[in-house]
């Protein structure tokens, strides 16, 4: 236990944790079933191109959002660049800067410019008011980002796509198993994409999925994914390989077979940095509504430089300086991140929710792999830190100032 400034890794002491704690440790469901799959996989030799196991995963994806269609890929930026195509997207689409830099490239990847709105200070999502400010007539889309599992304003999206005649979707690479006014996220739009990329609560090791009940674009996505075929020697549009393989199908079913651990676990986690985190002035958790289902899987903290007299960036330091690799989702907006810098440089300008929020969230470490103690001895790095926040600045300042003179 860690008590005074010196104690800290970051003034010399000894890192709280020998191994680092990551973000993104995945979940690993029940390793004797994935295996059995995998056995049956290698004695099939049938291991991509559309196998019985992605069927499974497909099917059992569509049943648990309650769509007609789930088109399993290989990740979800593939499905997303899909999604795109096979809705018809073309010139400006609307979409946030806070978010993962895959859904701008999604858009960047086929020449169509993704336009930066900002976000609502209480969702982090799209904020609907900016929205329709950015519409010009060579808007065709607007993808709002269920960011962190927090749906986007869905309603009054929809009523502004539709004024406007653009096509609704969303990026729903965090939010699959939350919901939106008792709906699961994935049935809005025209279509919504998930993500189950290793560092997802529910994994797959690597892939993604268009999730609709709109069977014109689900059609068109499922022969998009393998190349344009219609059939064994006719392709009728342009395509990729965005295929799903049957390894990772099967550990996207054996995860689900988990999935309500999975999901305890991270809501006991957040629980836990709650309790563990109360009454230190200036660090709260972004909040989940609790009226919703959520999945908890990234722990968000805001932390308030002017409360504490520390930045988000100092605490992400004396975070790492202990082994605890915190992540700062999404800093810092992909309009600061080219080519998007570099087309838009005065975007900042219409973004300063987005400027703001980024400069203060850090995602904590969580999932199955990270235990209660972690939870405790994190928080407690975080209380010393905030509670001697005067001595910290300082000190951190004549690190500074000893590197600037070296
Ligand atoms: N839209 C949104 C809103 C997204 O957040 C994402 C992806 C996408 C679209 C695209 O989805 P995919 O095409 O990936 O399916 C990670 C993930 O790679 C990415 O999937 C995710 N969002 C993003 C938020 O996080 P990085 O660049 O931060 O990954 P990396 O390698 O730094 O790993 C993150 C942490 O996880 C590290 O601390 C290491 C740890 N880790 C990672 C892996 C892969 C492990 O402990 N084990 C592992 O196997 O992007």
């Amino acid at each position: 236990m860690k008590h005074y400034p010196s104690d800290l890794a970051k003034f010399g002491g000894e890192p709280q944790f020998r191994e680092p704690l990551h973000v993104g440790r995945p979940n690993i469901g029940d390793r004797a079933a994935l295996m059995e799959r995998i056995e049956d996989i290698l004695d099939r030799r049938w291991l991509t191109n559309h196998g019985p196991y992605v069927e499974e995963f497909e099917r059992r994806i569509a049943d648990y959002v309650g769509v007609k269609h789930c088109i399993a890929m290989c990740n979800a930026t593939i499905a997303l660049e899909i999604m795109i195509r096979a809705a018809g997207l073309k010139g400006e689409v609307i979409v946030p800067s806070m978010t993962f830099v895959a859904t701008a490239h999604a858009l960047q990847w086929q020449e169509i410019t993704p336009v930066f709105c900002d976000i609502d200070p209480v969702t982090c999502t799209l904020d609907p008011k900016r929205v329709e400010s950015m519409i010009t007539p060579r808007t065709t889309g607007i993808i709002g980002v269920h960011l962190w599992g927090r749906a986007c304003q869905i309603d009054e999206l929809t009523e502004i796509a539709e004024r406007h005649h653009l096509k609704l979707m969303f990026d729903a690479a965090h939010s699959f198993g939350c919901t939106y006014k008792g709906q699961m996220i994935g049935r809005f739009g025209e279509a919504e994409v998930l993500s189950f990329h290793a560092t997802k609560f529910l994994n797959s090791l690597e892939g993604g999925a268009i999730v609709t009940n709109n069977d014109e674009l689900a059609g068109k996505a499922r022969l998009m994914q393998n190349f344009g075929f219609e059939d064994t020697d006719s392709v009728i549009y342009v395509g990729t390989n965005g295929k799903m393989n049957e390894i990772s199908a099967a550990m996207g079913i054996t995860s689900l077979e988990s999935i309500d651990e999975f999901i305890n676990k991270n809501h006991e986690n957040y629980n836990l940095y709650q309790q563990e985190l109360a009454g230190i002035k200036g660090v709260r958790l972004m909040p989940y509504d609790e009226r919703e289902k959520t999945n908890y899987q990234y722990v968000v903290l805001d932390i308030d430089e002017a409360a504490i007299g520390l930045s988000r960036d100092d605490i992400k330091d004396i975070l790492h300086a202990e082994n605890v690799l915190t992540r700062r989702y999404f800093y810092p907006g992909c309009h600061r991140m080219e080519p998007y810098r570099s087309h838009f440089p005065h975007a900042g300008l219409l973004l300063p929710v987005t400027e703001h929020i980024s400069q203060r969230v850090l995602s904590m470490p969580t999932g199955t792999a990270v235990s209660a103690d972690d939870i405790r001895e994190v928080c407690a790095i975080i209380r010393l830190a905030v509670d001697h926040a005067a001595e910290i600045a300082d000190r951190l300042k004549q690190q500074t100032d000893a590197l600037v003179l070296q």
